[in-house]
């Protein structure tokens, strides 16, 4: 990455009013957390991408809980990392409301790192959801009974409280990543392939709005232009250089 890069990046972001972050499984790569497509993003002999479905899951519930079970199991050993931490001070450093956090990623770890309510386009993994009655409830900890869990309530079979393909995102949460998008001077965009829509179409949706999009990702690539900037490293270390 070219140093000029890093230093219009850090002159970009110190003078933004309004900054989003929309962060993608790379943020925790470095936390020990697996990606869905590259290296590790297989689970035994599955596509990650295969079992986030509601077709899987009615195939084999107990299957795709135990891939469920088992990401629970990593996450809860895991430790935000800098990136993580980067983005919590970020938000501390700006006015109240001028800082939006916009993740993919239902692990937690930005919660965890200080970020204070990200908004989670694909849901999470500390909430379960009963398929019959609909009765939510939160984890503090990995599934631990026997799989698939069932609801209190009505002993139907309880779900991930994630956004599989083919589903709906949360409006709400949706919308105001969307208004965020579209008030930001900058959007920095950390850890995402970019191929999964809508969230994928909020980067266009800010740079239509004529934001200036920071990209932060090994796989970055140039050109940079009047409104983007690349910058390709890791980011554990990308992200405390930039809003340091
Ligand atoms: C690092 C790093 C380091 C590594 N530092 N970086 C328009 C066109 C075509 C298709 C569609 C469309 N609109 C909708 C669709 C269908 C579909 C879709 O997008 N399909 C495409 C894949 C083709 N979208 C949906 O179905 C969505 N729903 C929807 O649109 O509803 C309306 C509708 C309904 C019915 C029909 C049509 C429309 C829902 C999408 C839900 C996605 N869910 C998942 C699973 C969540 C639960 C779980 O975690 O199990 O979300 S899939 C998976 O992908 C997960 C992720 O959040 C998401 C994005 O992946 P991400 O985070 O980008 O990870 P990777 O692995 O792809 O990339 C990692 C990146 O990190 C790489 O770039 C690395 O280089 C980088 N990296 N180390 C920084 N250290
Ligand atoms: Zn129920």
């Amino acid at each position: 990455m070219p140093t000029d890069s890093l230093e219009r990046a850090r002159a970009t972001l110190a003078g933004a009013a309004r900054v989003t972050a929309l962060t993608g499984s790379g943020i925790s790569a470095e936390s020990g957390v697996p990606t869905f497509r590259g290296a590790g993003g297989l689970w035994r002999t599955h596509r990650a991408e295969d079992l986030a479905t509601p077709e899987a899951f009615t195939r084999d519930p107990r299957m795709v809980w135990e891939w469920y079970a088992w990401r629970q199991e990593v996450v809860a050993l895991a430790e935000p990392n800098a990136g993580h931490a980067a983005l919590a001070a970020l938000e501390r450093r700006l006015e109240p409301g001028a800082f939006t956090l916009v993740t993919q990623n239902v692990d937690g770890l930005h919660q965890r790192a200080g970020n204070t309510e990200p908004l989670e386009l694909h849901g999470t993994l500390w909430r379960v959801r009963c398929t019959e009655c609909g009765e939510e409830r939160a984890l503090i900890e990995p599934v631990t009974e026997s799989l698939p869990p069932r609801c209190a309530l009505c002993d139907g079979i309880e779900r991930p409280g994630v956004v599989w393909f083919g589903e709906e995102l949360p409006e709400e949460v949706f919308e105001m990543a969307v208004e965020a998008c579209r008030r930001s001077d900058v959007v920095v965009v950390v850890g995402t392939s970019g191929v999964v829509y809508p969230a994928a179409a909020l980067v266009e949706i800010a740079r239509a709005a004529g934001a200036t999009v920071i990209d932060v990702n090994p796989e970055a690539r140039g050109p940079d232009s009047e409104r983007r900037i690349a910058l390709a490293g890791p980011a554990g270390t990308i992200l405390p250089a930039l809003v340091r």
